[in-house]
């Protein structure tokens, strides 16, 4: 039944299922949580609106102006409370090899012990959502589906945003046709009769658990981003690598776009990159002038994940589980980034960037112009001047934009195609300022998942002596991959064997510098150029020249029109530097030797043929 009036919050305590195992399951989790009320979430706009309201009289939010922006809301999270946590991230699988050396183990019987201890009575004074979510469009043969309880109605608009949410989602689970992933969420600060709650509940003891075998997700003490939106990367990519596995399908972070040609020909390609090298502002690439007036149009499909699987005929189709973009705020801007700004125009909700005097939003790299005053994200007094004279960040740099897909300008008309997209080429990329080409292609699939497997990014920042070091990130999924690193290769080895048309493999480099540590590519509209070649390679009608890393373009071979780019430039981000590639497979060998149990002898062979040809 619901309620609403002005001054109500809007109410729904009726079960909105008839699945016995999720009921029992429901009358089980309250017992332990002990809420004070059950609200189950339908998905309705009526809702939203509700515990938007809820949230701006709580304290929580902040409605930004209705003129400017459009129904959109600002948050600031407790300042220890700011993005993933991935030391307190645990992998609790049966046997610790199976989650192998890369992620953080704890035995499943010692973390249910804790995890039993810390949810007893976790959400007491607070409402318990129960969140029901299909990752992919409902009833896509490719989605899968999670019921999530939490206890952050911050959690519950977001999850609105990034995930098909609510009736039709119970209805899918009423059908028993799939299994469908508990997740139990919980900021951490039951509330004692009478107390005051405060705008970000959290608590500083996290724990953010998956449990492999069962499919299960226990998120314990924040409220922020990944660690609180389970649908995303605890269940779109931790828990649905280990399904993928078992089942013969991928589950990968990677951006998913189409080229269309001036002919109207379509080329999808998925793409993966380490968080912040740039996934977003790819994925929503606009073509250089030349190219648009020619007709050349990029697509926009997903921004971070791609679940993928072979087709009837054995293509490989891809769809984007989510239904929103949960993007980095800091540096996007009208030009580096339009769609995206277009995407966050409206409906919106901003986390931990710097409030405007005008009710509006601001953070660095939006403007030329910073606003002569406003409030950072912890809610002080900034200004340029302070900015100058501290370092103080107005916006956080991890602070966020969950905004929904559906208002991308670029999104492509098959965006929610339960089919998928087919995929004809796959990219990986890293953060590189030397060593790595700009662009080249792999030899074959096995070439190709080396290539993956050894990518990595050079650390920007953080602790002394780290500067230049590479991290090594396979495929992305270093903090991700729900089990061991090596059988994940393994996987994407035998996935080629369920395909009739191989993905063509590419490696791209948009940050090689030279020696004066200026960036040999301008980047962005212009990675068109790259695009376009990897397209036409894909389509049999490029040239490339054969070098001990794979296919690599001359000059000659990429489409110049409308960027006077000298050769000796071009060359340069190219160039194979053997010494240095010494020093890459030293480095490559790291890695293998910690994988070294599990891993495919295909990635020994690579290695040494890179050798050789080296
Ligand atoms: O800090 C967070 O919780 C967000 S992390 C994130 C968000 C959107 C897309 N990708 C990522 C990531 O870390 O890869
Ligand atoms: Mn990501």
């Amino acid at each position: 039944m619901h309620t609403t009036t002005a001054t109500t919050p809007y109410t729904s305590t009726q079960p909105l299922t008839r699945n016995k195992h999720l009921l029992k399951w429901i009358d089980k989790m309250s017992a332990l949580l002990k809420p004070e009320a059950i609200h189950w979430v339908d998905g309705s706009q009526e809702e939203y609106d509700s515990l938007c309201a809820q949230m701006v009289e709580g304290g929580t939010f902040i409605k930004l102006n209705e003129e400017k922006w459009p129904n959109c809301y600002y948050a600031k999270s407790d300042p220890t409370d700011v993005a993933r946590v991935e030391d307190r991230t645990f992998i609790c699988s049966l046997s610790k090899d199976n989650a192998g050396p890369t992620n953080n183990w704890v035995n499943p019987f010692e973390m249910r012990k804790k995890l039993k201890d810390l949810f007893d009575g976790a959400m007491r004074g607070r409402t318990m959502y129960v969140l029901a979510f299909s990752m992919g469009p409902v009833g896509s043969p490719m989605s899968q589906l999670g019921v999530q309880l939490t206890d952050s109605p911050y959690v519950v608009v977001n999850m609105r945003i990034m995930a098909r949410i609510g009736l039709p989602v119970f209805r899918k689970i009423d059908e028993n046709l799939k299994r469908v992933v508990p997740c139990v969420h919980s900021v951490g600060k039951p509330l004692e009769p009478g107390q005051q709650d405060v705008p970000w509940p959290c608590n500083k003891e996290k724990y953010i658990v998956h449990f492999p075998e069962t499919r299960e997700i226990w998120s314990y003490g924040s409220g922020y981003g990944g660690n609180a939106l389970l649908g995303k990367k605890c269940f779109a990519l931790r828990i649905a690598s280990n399904m993928a596995r078992d089942e013969g399908w991928m589950a990968e972070h990677m951006l998913i776009l189409g080229v269309e040609s001036p002919e109207g020909e379509k080329t999808y390609v998925a793409a993966a990159f380490p968080s912040a090298c740039g996934k977003t502002n790819f994925a929503m690439l606009i073509p250089p002038d030349c190219f648009k007036d020619a007709g050349w149009k990029v697509w926009t499909v997903g921004d971070d994940i791609a679940w993928m699987r072979a087709d009837a005929n054995g293509r490989l189709r891809a769809i984007n589980p989510e239904a929103g973009f949960f993007g980095v705020a800091p540096g996007t801007s009208n030009k580096t980034n339009p769609n995206a700004m277009a995407s966050l125009a409206k409906n919106t909700i901003f986390t931990n960037v710097a409030l405007t005097p005008d009710g509006g939003v601001w953070w660095e790299g939006m403007t030329d112009e910073p606003p002569a005053e406003c409030l950072d994200w912890r809610g002080m007094k900034w200004t340029p001047e302070i900015a100058k004279a501290t370092g103080a960040k107005a916006a956080h740099p991890n602070a966020r934009f969950t905004a929904p897909a559906s208002q991308c300008p670029t999104i492509d008309p098959d965006w929610e195609n339960p089919e998928g997209v087919p995929i004809s080429a796959i990219i990986f990329g890293g953060r590189r300022a030397t060593t790595m080409p700009l662009v080249y292609q792999a030899f074959n699939w096995s070439s190709g998942v080396y290539i993956g497997a050894t990518m990595g990014s050079e650390m920007t920042a953080a602790a002394a002596g780290t500067i230049g070091k590479v991290r090594r990130d396979p495929m992305a999924m270093l903090p991700f991959c729900g089990y061991h690193m090596g059988d994940y290769f393994r996987h994407w080895i035998n996935i080629q064997r369920t395909l009739t048309e191989t993905p063509r493999v590419f490696n791209v480099n948009w940050f090689r510098k030279d020696e004066d540590g200026k960036f040999l590519w301008p980047g962005f509209s212009e990675n068109m150029r790259v695009l376009k070649w990897i397209v036409d390679r894909v389509r049999g009608r490029a040239y490339a020249k054969e070098t001990p890393l794979g296919w690599q373009p001359l000059y000659e071979h990429m489409d110049w029109t409308g960027l006077d780019f000298p050769r000796e430039e071009f060359e340069s981000l190219q160039k194979v530097d053997r010494m240095s590639w010494r020093t890459e497979v030293m480095g490559h060998e790291e890695l293998f030797l910690e994988l070294h149990a599990h891993l495919p002898k295909e990635m020994v062979y690579e290695r040494e043929l890179l050798i050789c040809r080296l």
